[in-house]
């Protein structure tokens, strides 16, 4: 049996994609204030997408650029269109993370230039999709989960691939990159929950190259 207080392992989701439950619990008090600050500069907004509806999450970010949607498309932009200013900066912290974070799958050479924050509330979540927007599949995506948990649905490369779920809780993080990079997923529509820290929230960052 294995010891009670041993961290978990990476468990490979797909190929080339690793959950490691638990790994960043120890670091969510340092983070929480990080994100307070950057949603104090960037505020939290729904964003419309290009058929006219409304995505249920709502979106902010920092670092060089973020990825933004309306009825233009989508697309990685450096100036926040609810503000008009450049997005906060990605604090060295977040951004050494997200780094050690890849490493501990075995992405080496991994260095973040955008953070996108998703926070979602009891009855939101976000449909199928897949993260094309970046200029190079090659490096990966790496996500941290806060808050009250989620179901995670990841299919395959294509949109009718079968669709499996894993419950993401607080502190788990999740790495997607090589032959996985493109594959479709999701986030099932939330339960009612409340976390300690985060009340009735769950806050997904995912650190990306996007430029
Ligand atoms: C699988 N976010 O922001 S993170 C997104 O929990 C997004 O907020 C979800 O999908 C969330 O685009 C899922 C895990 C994740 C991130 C990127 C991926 C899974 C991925 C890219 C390719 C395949
Ligand atoms: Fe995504």
């Amino acid at each position: 049996m294995p010891d009670l207080f041993e961290a978990e392992g990476p468990i490979e989701l797909a190929e080339d994609a690793y959950l490691v439950p638990g790994y960043l619990a120890r670091y969510s008090s340092e983070m929480i204030p990080l994100l307070r600050n950057i949603l104090r500069m960037a505020p939290l907004r729904r964003m419309q997408v290009p058929g006219g509806g409304w995505m249920t999450s709502q979106i902010s970010g920092c670092g060089q650029v973020v990825w933004v949607s309306d009825l233009d498309g989508y697309r990685y932009s450096t100036i926040d269109p609810l503000t008009g200013r450049a997005w906060p900066e990605m604090p060295d912290r977040l951004h050494q993370l997200a780094v050690q974070s890849a490493a501990v799958v075995g992405f080496t050479d991994f260095s973040p230039d955008c953070c996108l924050i998703n926070c979602y509330r009891p009855g939101t979540g976000m449909g199928l999709h897949r993260d094309k927007d970046e200029r190079d599949f090659s490096a990966p995506i790496v996500s941290f989960s806060l808050g009250i948990p989620a179901v995670f649905l990841f299919g395959g490369h294509r949109r009718r691939d079968p669709v499996s779920r894993v419950t993401l809780e607080h502190g788990d993080l999740v790495v997607w990159g090589g032959k996985s990079r493109l594959y479709y997923h999701g986030i099932a529509k939330l339960a009612n929950a409340t976390h300690s820290e985060l009340g009735a929230l769950r806050i997904n960052l995912t650190f990306r190259e996007a430029l």
